[in-house]
């Protein structure tokens, strides 16, 4: 029953963090196709330059396409008035392409909350978002470490960006605030076993699919093959996941605010997640170490020593 229980929550679990790399891959095919329509924008600017004779743009080469798109919209324009028309709309959208090629800001990132702007030099930096979308849907919303809910993460990392007092508040998990269950004792015995096949599982799926859809890179494919051939299978997902999540900053000690991405999306669906992770930190100095990370998901010793090899 108890093994029962461990897969049907390791499923639902790997279709939680999947769905989120799921809405990872859209995000990329969104900005992959917003690229490809850039591209477009990209050579029309390009050609309407060339019509205004702007010197260092005529070296381009356009390609056949978009020569004979360029004959055949000439011959469309052969009346003059409507030509000199045609001329000045040009002018306009050149002005208008002309900013979005060059603007600094394209692959410029900036962190939640915050987005790119440009100087008078035309150089880029970072500053608060003003605005977020108004969103009406719950699913949307988000509870704080304060326990406030917000419409938005948007709208949270936007307020956390202006307020210097709100530096310490992460998002606690994905919803409005609510009340959770006791995590009884016997749930929180299960909890550990339920994590570390979740990143095994997670890791196995993350390895089918290519790196620009969120999959895993050539040597943590590598990392879970081998993971697979050995007597521990979970040692090595266990390293994966801690140095997947210690980015910011990666010093082998996860804070708050690297535990987000674990944290937000399962709390809800596993009401154990942030008692277990704050057990975790079993000094109590608000960071889980990577010792602490291996003994809450019951590695010994030897088992983190062979683990940290991989981080
Ligand atoms: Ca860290």
């Amino acid at each position: 029953m108890r093994a029962l229980s461990v897969v049907v929550l390791v499923v639902c679990l790997v279709c939680v963090d999947l769905a989120f790399a799921g809405k990872n891959r859209d995000r990329v095919r969104d900005y992959k196709h917003k690229k490809k329509h850039h591209r477009f924008d990209e050579e029309e600017a390009k050609w309407a330059l060339d019509r205004l004779s702007y010197k260092d743009e005529q070296v381009i080469d356009f390609g056949d396409d978009f020569r004979d798109l360029r004959d055949e919209i000439r011959d469309d324009f052969r009346d003059e008035e409507e030509d000199r028309y045609f001329e000045k709309e040009i002018e306009e959208e050149v002005r208008g392409y002309a900013n979005e090629i060059n603007n600094p800001c394209v692959d410029y990132e900036c962190p939640m909350g915050m987005t790119c702007k440009t100087d008078p030099q035309w150089q880029p930096y970072c500053t608060c978002v003003e605005e977020c979308m108004p969103e009406e849907d719950e699913e949307y919303k988000v509870c704080s470490t304060q326990n406030v809910t917000y419409i938005s993460d948007c709208e949270f990392y936007r307020l956390k960006c202006i307020d210097p007092e709100m530096y310490e508040i992460e998002i606690d998990y994905y919803g409005e605030c609510q009340e959770f269950p006791e995590c009884t004792d016997e749930e929180m015995e299960e909890f550990p076993f339920r994590m570390r096949d979740w990143f095994s599982q997670v890791m196995k799926q993350l390895a089918k699919w290519p790196i620009e859809d969120g999959g895993l890179t050539e040597s943590e494919k590598h990392l879970e093959a081998l993971a697979e051939r050995d007597m521990k299978p979970y040692i090595k997902p266990i390293a994966w996941k801690f140095h997947h999540l210690d980015v910011d900053p990666r010093d082998r000690y996860l804070t708050n605010r690297e535990l987000v991405e674990l944290r937000a999306p399962l709390q809800r669906l596993e009401h154990c997640t942030k008692p277990f992770l704050e057990e975790c930190d079993t000094d109590s100095n608000g960071v889980i170490s990577f010792k602490e990370w291996g003994y809450c998901l019951l590695l010994n010793d030897d088992d983190i020593k062979e683990a940290k090899e991989h981080l």
